[in-house]
Order: structure tokens, then sequence, then C-alpha cells
């Protein structure tokens, strides 16, 4: 089952609207704002039951929360639908998705909110590394 999941998952996070500026990336930066993307930061210190963050402190999850919402979905259900066990560990495969992206791992990747409709719901969103814009 998992191994059905995780292209799911994938799928769900890779592939999101404006997010909430974060703190400038350090040395790269995102395509210009026209193009939608916003930077966002990967936590590669984050371990499995470190627990969820705190709000504002991982943009792409609070878009994630938000997206879900938007859906008439609550993360426990999300996770459920994915077929994992809680809600941290649907946060594991969506940072886990976020750190593949981020290449350099510079902790940094852009996201680009796509526009929901039937096909795409609210809370995909489509990551590129940062480095892409350099
Ligand atoms: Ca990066």
């Amino acid at each position: 089952m998992r191994r059905l999941v995780a292209p799911l998952a994938a799928l769900m996070f890779l592939v999101g609207s404006t997010a909430p500026a974060a703190a400038a990336p350090p040395s790269k930066s995102c395509p210009p704002g026209s193009s939608g993307y916003v930077a966002v930061p990967v936590d590669w210190g984050w371990k499995f039951g470190d627990g969820l963050p705190a709000a504002d402190d991982d943009p792409a999850w609070d878009l994630a929360l938000t997206g879900f919402a938007a859906e008439g979905l609550t993360a426990e259900e999300v996770a459920a639908l994915f077929g994992l066990g809680s809600v941290e560990e649907l946060y594991g495969f969506a940072l886990d998705d976020r750190r593949a992206i981020d290449r350099d791992a510079n902790g940094w990747v852009c996201l680009k909110d796509l526009p929901d409709t039937p096909g795409i719901p609210a809370f995909i969103f489509q990551f590129i590394d940062d480095r892409a814009a350099a």
C-alpha cells in the first residue's frame, strides 16, 4: 500500500495560490513575482516524533492545511486517504517531497499554487528548487 501511496502523496504536494512570503532565502531566489512562485523553507532537521510544526513555522504546511479545509477535509482525513496512520506521518511525507526537490539542500524551495479545479484540489502545489531561478 505504501508503494502506491508515496506517488500519490508526491503528486499531492508537488503539483498550489499565493503563499505568505517566508524570510528571504540566503543566496538564491525564486522566479520573479509574476511567476507565482514564493520561497518556502525546507526543514532538514525535523524527524518523525518531533510533532507537527507550530502555525507560521512551515508556510507550505500551513497552506496545505488551508487547502485541506477548502476541500472540506481535515488533516486526519487526508492522512487516512493516503493510507497514513497519522497527521504527523502525512507531514513527514510532504516534507520528504520538499527535501527531494531541495537539491542544493540550502533549506529553500519555491512554491506555486495551481488553479483549484475539480482535478487539482486546493492542497496541490508545484515546487521547484530555488536554484532553478538562478
Ligand atoms: Ca534549495
